[in-house]
């Protein structure tokens, strides 16, 4: 057909190298992206030149304003096309992680009665001022998230969700009540890393009641990477896409690695 366009027809960088990887937008090694934002500036040609611009600041060419909205008359939000000069080194990156190996939730039943011998007791809560519960639910509700059965279903632990908004001082009132071995918190908003000064102040409410090292302290959220976990005085972090028997194999063997686990 005459006219027509042909991508088969096109030589194409087809190398992946590892020691240089870059985004993969239409094709391998294209460098593309996609950025989006809001500027405080009116929606005219002059703010168009303003989003390339602040595009450019970000190391970007081959710059293309997809898209611009007038939010009100002196806010504009962007999306722009570009591609990065530099790629990164990813056989040169070691990351950190809570846990290597998962184990699934009979595994993790299993694993309570032979080697902890007693429930396991689990408090958590969506602390501070955090209104966001789904995140604690998938990891604790009865029914689960995403095909994953919640911590409350499993055999062996006796799990207390909170719900949203708890102060730290109500969290570990009720920790202590429940005599909790685990406990857990889920931040969701880190505006103005609301996030960080929530879970520092726990670790050092904990700390102050001589607390700290005799719960297994764990932490989690769609923006909580596990080396943030730790940096803030955590045991771990699970960040998203992460569900029970995650935690869960992290807590069991931590239980019983660090000698929490009495065993009667
Ligand atoms: C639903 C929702 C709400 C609902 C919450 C209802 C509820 N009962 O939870 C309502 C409408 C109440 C709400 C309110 C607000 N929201 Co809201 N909300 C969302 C939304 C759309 C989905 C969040 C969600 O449910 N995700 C699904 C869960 C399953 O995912 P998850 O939380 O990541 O959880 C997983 C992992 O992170 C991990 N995990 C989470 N917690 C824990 C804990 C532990 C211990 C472990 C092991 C793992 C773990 O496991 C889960 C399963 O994999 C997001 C946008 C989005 N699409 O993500 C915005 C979003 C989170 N909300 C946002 C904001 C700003 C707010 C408000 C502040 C808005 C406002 N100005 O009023 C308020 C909150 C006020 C407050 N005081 O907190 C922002 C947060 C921005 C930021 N980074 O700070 C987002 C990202 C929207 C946005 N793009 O601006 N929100």
């Amino acid at each position: 057909m005459s006219g027509s366009y042909s991508l088969e027809n096109k030589e194409y960088d087809k190398n992946l190298d590892l020691k240089n990887v870059k985004p993969y937008g239409d094709t391998l090694n294209d460098a593309k992206v996609q950025v989006s934002f809001t500027l405080p500036i009116k929606d005219d040609e002059k703010g168009i030149e303003a989003a390339k611009l602040t595009v450019m600041n970000m190391g970007l060419g081959d710059i293309n304003v997809a898209h611009h909205k007038a939010l009100d008359k002196e806010f504009t939000f962007y999306v722009v096309y570009g591609s990065l000069e530099k790629g990164v080194n990813y056989e040169d990156i070691h990351v950190e992680v809570a846990q290597e190996d998962t184990m699934d939730k009979k595994e993790i039943e299993n694993y309570i009665k032979e080697n902890i011998k007693r429930d396991v007791v689990i408090v958590g809560a969506s602390t501070g001022t955090d209104a966001h519960t789904v995140g604690i639910d998938a990891i604790m509700n009865m029914k689960g998230y995403a095909g994953n059965y919640g911590l409350e279903r499993y055999e062996g632990i006796e799990a207390y969700n909170l719900g949203s908004q708890v102060t730290n001082e109500e969290f570990i009132k009720k920790a202590v009540e429940l005599e909790a071995d685990v406990l857990l918190v889920s931040q969701t908003v880190t505006q103005k890393n609301i996030h960080i000064e929530n879970l520092t102040n726990l670790v050092e409410l904990l700390e102050a009641e001589g607390l700290r090292d005799k719960v297994i302290l764990l932490c989690g959220g769609p923006r909580i990477s596990h080396e943030l976990a730790k940096e803030l005085g955590y045991d771990a972090g699970f960040g998203a896409g992460k569900f029970a028997q995650d935690v869960g194999s992290f807590f069991v063997t931590e239980l019983v690695n660090r000698n929490l686990a009495y065993t009667e």
